[in-house]
């Protein structure tokens, strides 16, 4: 008989559990249907486990051996999702790109939650898969819920991009999100980690579908993106996540610090307190995300630029630019001097970034 791993019995000794009704339910199947107890150590062929994640929902899909290279910095993290993860799955799912470009906030951030439900959901039904099969498996989220105790330290568990760049399913453009060379950077990355062994990993893309276009760059509105990649995480953070981590606190902090009603309202805007109110009820809401929102790479998405580059600014990256907002920044900030230099017509709000102690 198949020894039962778990039941706290020990081989020819009468266990405590043996006598309970699932102990005993268990083993009876064991005996009628013998098969594996734990997974195999055969690797999964890999076009079979792409098969299961297409059909799972994945537009595509890329397996890498948990200990690429590439990973290394980020095993600690990685290893805690999982004991004895061997390959990360990696895929994506597209997002519908005329939502991202939407200035209208709520238009852009229901296809960001909506794309990450999905992606989270997928990599659910991947993960379930295999379990059914007797391989352990599980699916960290696209973004939240994050490891927020070590917050304002590493709080991702599984670094997707770095996962998907890995698995060849693209390369990370100069706005620092991987752009998939048909999907452009309409996709939500999602990873599952497994234990399993799979007969194939990806090779990164042999060419970056990155066209130095520079529209991202024009188009952030807290210059966080430089012509030469570098990113400004700060200046980022600050506006595009005001109603996140940092931002939240500070908000929670100017509640604390108003001496009256009146006081906070001149502190906070009513628009201010029912966006927060908003994000807080229907998930957080991001402010900007334009670089993503203007990126013409792509196969797919590449067309209407290729066409008439004049028409797809004023289309797609005019209106972002030209919408007026109020812009979060921090004190004496380059993002504070971006904004006012390059969109005067958006107003700037100095705020107290949250990743430090509060202000004095
Ligand atoms: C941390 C994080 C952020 C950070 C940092 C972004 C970044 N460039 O890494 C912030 C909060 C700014 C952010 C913003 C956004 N993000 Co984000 N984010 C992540 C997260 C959790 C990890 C990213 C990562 O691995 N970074 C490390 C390496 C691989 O990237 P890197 O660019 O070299 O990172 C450097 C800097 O970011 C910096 N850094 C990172 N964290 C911190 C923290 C501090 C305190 C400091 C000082 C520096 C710093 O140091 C890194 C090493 O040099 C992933 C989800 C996940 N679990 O993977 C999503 C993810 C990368 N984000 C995503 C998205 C969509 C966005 C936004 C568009 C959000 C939005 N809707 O507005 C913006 C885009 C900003 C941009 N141009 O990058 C997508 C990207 C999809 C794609 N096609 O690539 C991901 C993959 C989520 C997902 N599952 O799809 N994000
Ligand atoms: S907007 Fe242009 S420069 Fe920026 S990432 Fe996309 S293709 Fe590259």
């Amino acid at each position: 008989m198949t020894e039962l791993r778990g039941t706290g019995g020990t081989r020819g000794k009468r266990g405590k559990y043996d006598d309970h009704p699932t102990v005993r339910m268990v083993r009876e199947q064991q005996r009628a249907e013998p098969g594996p107890a734990a997974p195999v150590d055969e690797p999964l062929d890999a076009d079979w486990l792409r098969r299961l994640c297409l059909d799972a929902g994945a537009d595509d899909v890329g397996f890498v051996d948990v200990d690429h290279p590439d990973l290394a910095a980020e095993r600690t993290y990685i290893d805690e999702v999982l004991p004895g993860i061997r390959t990360l799955i990696g895929f994506v799912l597209r997002t519908n790109r005329d939502n991202i470009r939407s200035p209208a906030r709520g238009t852009a951030n229901l296809e960001f939650h909506a794309a990450s439900d999905d992606t989270n959901e997928v990599g659910r039904r991947i993960a379930r898969a295999l379990e059914d099969r007797g391989i352990r498996a599980a699916n960290p989220a696209t973004g939240f819920p994050m490891e927020m105790h070590r917050f304002p330290d590493h709080t991702w568990s599984i670094p997707h991009k770095r996962v998907a760049v890995a698995a060849g399913l693209g390369q990370m453009g100069i706005h620092r999100n991987v752009i998939h060379p048909r999907f452009g950077n309409f996709v939500v990355l999602g990873t599952v980690a497994t234990q399993a062994r799979v007969s194939e990993h990806g090779e990164p893309l042999d060419f970056n579908p990155c066209l130095e276009c520079k529209l991202c760059v024009a188009a952030c509105p807290v210059g966080a993106i430089a012509n030469d990649g570098g990113f400004d995480f700060f200046a980022c953070y600050t506006h595009n996540y005001r109603e996140f981590m940092s931002g939240f606190v500070d908000w929670v902090q100017t509640v604390a610090d108003s001496d009256s009603a009146a006081d906070y309202r001149d502190r906070v805007t009513d628009g201010e307190t029912v966006s927060m109110w908003q994000s807080l009820s229907f998930g957080a809401d991001y402010k900007a995300a334009y670089c993503m929102a203007v990126c013409p790479a792509g196969e797919d998405v590449i067309g209407p630029w290729l066409d008439d580059r004049r028409r797809f600014t004023n289309e797609v990256v005019r209106p972002l630019q030209h919408k007026e907002e109020t812009i979060y920044v921090t004190a004496d900030s380059p993002a504070g001097d971006h904004v006012r230099r390059h969109f005067p017509h958006k107003a700037v709000k100095v705020v107290n970034g949250g990743l430090g102690p509060p202000p004095s």
